[in-house]
């Protein structure tokens, strides 16, 4: 079965312009996959430790008919390809990161995978980009992405240029 995947994209190191149009390549490569749409990119003030430098950020739809585990594994194996090194320092910087923001309407809670994202409903780097891909979108809870938006101030974002 086709399903509708939102990835959040994320990078702060090593020209994340760059590894955020490298990584799009690779989703747009995947198998049983189509990368169906992508949102703008925005530099924003990072979360977590404040001596890092700005992120930018973005959201792609897909379409796949990989399972979600399997979709993980090749989001991880992008991030590693792209130079990824895991340190204990949460929220710390990165060349590359890759969310699974919303699997169609499951929600997971297995040990290498919870989605919707933990995070993602108070975050305005995903909601932001994610409402310029989907405005009417609302969360396999019931909440309403419009609703979640107006709770988040667009603070800290800067909509870049394409
Ligand atoms: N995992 C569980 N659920 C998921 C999911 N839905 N999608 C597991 C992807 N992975 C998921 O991830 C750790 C483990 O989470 C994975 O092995 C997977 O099995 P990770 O990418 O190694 O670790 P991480 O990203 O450092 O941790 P975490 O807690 O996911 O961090 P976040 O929430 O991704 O935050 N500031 C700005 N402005 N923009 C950013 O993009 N990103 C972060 C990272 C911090 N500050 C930021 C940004
Ligand atoms: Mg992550």
């Amino acid at each position: 079965m086709m399903e509708r995947v939102y990835i959040g994209l994320g990078s702060n190191l090593a020209e994340p312009l760059g590894q955020l149009q490298a990584a799009l390549a690779a989703l747009a490569a995947l198998p049983q996959t189509r990368l169906a749409a992508t949102s703008s990119f925005y530099a924003s003030d990072p979360l977590g430790p404040a001596d890092q430098p700005r992120y930018v950020n973005a959201v792609a739809a897909l379409d796949t008919t990989l399972e979600p585990l399997a979709l993980l594994d090749a989001l991880q194996g992008i991030e590693q390809n792209q130079g990824r090194v895991r340190k204990a320092e949460r929220w710390g910087p990165r060349t590359l990161d890759l969310d699974i923001l919303l699997f169609g309407e499951r929600l997971l809670d297995e040990p290498r995978l919870q989605v919707p994202h933990y995070h993602m409903h108070a975050r305005a780097f995903v909601l932001y980009p994610l409402a310029e891909l989907a405005p009417d979108l609302q969360l396999p809870d019931g909440r309403l992405l419009s609703a979640l938006l107006a709770q988040c101030p667009f603070e800290g974002l800067e909509r870049l240029q394409a």
